[in-house]
């Protein structure tokens, strides 16, 4: 009996955590903007980091995030624009950011705007047009504050 019921608690943790992978969906704050309001950087405070281990949820990276996205960026008239840059500007612990795009491509960055900070440039309105999904999580298991940065370009 104790076997099965330590089976049934190892199931319930294994399908909760198979839940509460990133997902899809609005999220903990959500901001429309145009590319010409991102043609002057906005930036916005998080807690980067999470309880979510990406490894444990089929990526190939290494980062803690939360569930829910930190942010939903609806964006509007990115034509005009090359691409859209997204990036940790600051931080107190080594970020990495993972994006799902507006057509619902997966990113990922750990150090790409210079160690410790993550950038991930998307291009192409398919892309920058429409739901941006945001995570800010970190690369070691521990929380802390950070800055995101979004900017359009016009290269
Ligand atoms: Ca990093
Ligand atoms: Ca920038």
């Amino acid at each position: 009996m104790r076997t099965l019921i330590a089976s049934f608690f190892v199931l319930l943790s294994l399908s909760a955590a198979a839940v509460a992978c990133p997902q899809i969906q609005q999220g903990r704050a959500s901001y429309s903007v145009t590319g010409q309001d991102l043609y002057t950087p906005n930036r916005y405070s998080v807690t980067a980091g999470g309880n979510q281990n990406l490894r444990n949820c089929g990526w190939n990276n290494t980062g803690y995030v939360i569930s829910q996205p930190d942010f939903s960026f609806y964006t509007s008239g990115m034509s005009g624009y090359g691409r859209l840059e997204i990036e940790v500007t600051q931080a107190a612990c080594d970020t990495i950011l993972l994006v799902n795009s507006a057509n619902a491509s997966w990113f990922y960055d750990d150090d790409s705007a210079g160690y410790p900070n993550p950038r991930i440039n998307l291009y192409g309105t398919a892309n920058t047009q429409g739901r941006i999904d945001v995570w800010v999580g970190t690369y070691g298991t521990s929380n802390c504050s950070a800055t995101l940065e979004m900017e359009t370009w016009y290269n």
